[in-house]
């Protein structure tokens, strides 16, 4: 079963949300596999943020991504990346569909509340980047039958 990763960013945080946005996964039926708060730094967000160092607004997603802890979280189910980015929403808050996160809480391209991994492959380079082997749990397997049809999982 697919497994991904959320950063409740710092957007999300200031706002208040963390609650909400940990609620409207859980609703949808999808686990919670690691969960933590932890303060980034440069060296993980160059990393993280490899594909947009040379951006002219890199300095600023750096200064935005460190004002406050984030929320890391590691979220499975079946087809999670796709579910998840879909939940996400566009980049941009102004441009998010309504129902999104980002649609219903944000109206920035830069400060837009979570992160989610676009890919598979990113997913697993995302999850190790952030989480440790002990941080991620497995305890939900009597609960897929309430979640999926046989044939689904
Ligand atoms: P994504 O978060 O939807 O995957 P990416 O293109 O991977 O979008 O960009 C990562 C993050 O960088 C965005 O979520 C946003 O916070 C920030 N960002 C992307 N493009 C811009 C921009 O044009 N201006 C300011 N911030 C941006
Ligand atoms: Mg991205």
């Amino acid at each position: 079963m697919e497994q991904t990763l959320v950063l409740i960013k710092p957007s999300g945080v200031i706002r208040c949300l963390i609650g909400d946005i940990i609620a409207r996964f859980q609703h949808k039926g999808l686990i919670i596999a690691g969960l933590k708060m932890m303060q980034l730094d440069e060296k993980i967000l160059r990393e993280h943020y490899a594909h947009l160092v040379d951006r002219p607004f890199f300095p600023d997603l750096l200064n935005s991504m460190m004002r406050t802890p984030v929320i890391a979280m590691c979220i499975k189910g079946v087809d999670a990346v796709n579910v998840v980015r879909t939940m996400t929403g566009a980049t941009n808050g102004r441009k998010a569909a309504p129902g999104t996160i980002r649609g219903d809480f944000s109206m920035s391209g830069q400060e837009n509340i979570v992160h989610a991994s676009d890919s598979v492959e990113n997913a697993l380079i995302e999850i190790n980047r952030f989480f440790s082997e002990g941080e991620i749990f497995d305890y939900t397997d009597n609960t897929f039958k309430y979640l999926y049809a046989p044939d689904e999982v």
